[in-house]
């Protein structure tokens, strides 16, 4: 697909997850190396895929896989000699990118599922892939579990996700985004997904994530991440935030009834922050580790990003 067509889809949501958004990201770029003719100078071709990238990078600001995973792909092909060898390095880290993230949202799976005792209930927000891919594997175990599912106002992500737990034949309840707290005292544990890991262990997810979060703490239940290490945001050990994507308003209100009610100000912020107190697990293809040990997974598997930022310090 071509950079532009990744890049409007991911911004009307066809293309979404933080896992999802950076493999077809790169993918794009992959593509997009293809069609640029070869002239033999490779600051043209290096200059030509940063722009490429930068249009994918303006697409949604929260989900740090993508930024990261450009870099991931990125990163040799700006140190590259000559035009060929860019070329190669993009389409061999592009490659690898793709296929280790999937490999990890595997591991991912299969150490979540070993988090699910059997005969739990779980309550799960939005539609993360590595979530639900350790509720899948955790049943395809033959662990007797059953699931509740959030509506995930106002995109109904929720919906996603009931189809594919029904899909897995998972005994499966459909709550309204507000039935969260009333509904905790029948779950065991959480599980989400996340777009972005900082370092002191703060989960963003999507909005309404941390509710959650603060409703199983109060009521003694475990919360568990799935993320790959793809979703640790390097950056935040500069203090940097994550971005909170704000999104149209007529998302949460048709502009036809916001248009009579003058006094009323409508916001749509879709993501938000769980502090590490509110979490008790993070699992991810390199191990599972608790919140506060995030700045290990950046060392050891985003060592790239300490070099970089090194280098703002010289
Ligand atoms: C999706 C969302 C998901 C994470 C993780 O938000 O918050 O929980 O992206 O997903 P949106 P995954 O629908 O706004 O993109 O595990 O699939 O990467």
């Amino acid at each position: 697909m071509s950079i532009n067509d990744t890049a409007d889809k991911i911004i009307s949501m066809e293309i979404r997850g933080a896992g999802k958004i950076a493999r077809e990201a790169v993918s794009a770029l992959r593509d997009h190396a293809e069609t640029l003719p070869r002239t033999g100078d490779v600051s043209i071709f290096i200059r030509e895929m940063e722009q490429a990238a930068g249009i994918l990078l303006a697409t949604r600001p929260t989900a740090v896989s993508l930024p990261n995973a450009i870099q991931i792909v990125m990163r040799d092909v700006r140190s590259s000699k000559n035009e060929e060898a860019a070329r190669r390095n993009l389409r061999e880290k592009a490659n690898e990118f793709i296929w280790s993230s999937r490999t990890a949202l595997d591991r991912i799976s299969v150490m979540g599922a070993n988090h699910i005792p059997d005969g739990s209930v779980i309550m799960t927000h939005c539609n993360s892939s590595a979530a639900l891919g350790s509720i899948i594997e955790a049943k395809r175990q033959g662990k007797d579990i059953e699931v509740y599912a959030t509506e995930v106002r106002p995109w109904n992500q929720g919906r996603i996700t009931i189809k594919t737990l029904n899909e897995h034949e998972i005994p499966t309840t459909y709550i309204v985004d507000s039935a969260a707290r009333t509904m905790m005292k029948e779950v065991d544990l959480v599980i989400v997904g996340a777009d972005a890991i900082t370092v002191n262990g703060a989960v963003v997810n999507k909005i309404g994530t941390s509710q959650i979060a603060l409703c199983a703490h109060e009521a003694r239940k475990n919360v568990i991440v799935t993320a790959e290490t793809y979703k640790f945001a390097p950056r935040t050990i500069l203090g940097e935030r994550i971005q909170i994507e704000e999104r149209p308003t007529d998302e949460v209100l048709p502009d036809d009834i916001a248009a009579g009610l003058p006094f009323v100000r409508i916001k749509n912020p879709v993501f938000d922050v769980t502090p590490a107190e509110y979490i008790d697990l993070i699992i991810t293809e390199a191990g599972a580790i608790p919140p506060h040990l995030a700045f290990t997974i950046m060392r050891e598997y985003l060592g790239w990003g300490l070099d970089e930022l090194q280098n703002q310090f010289l």
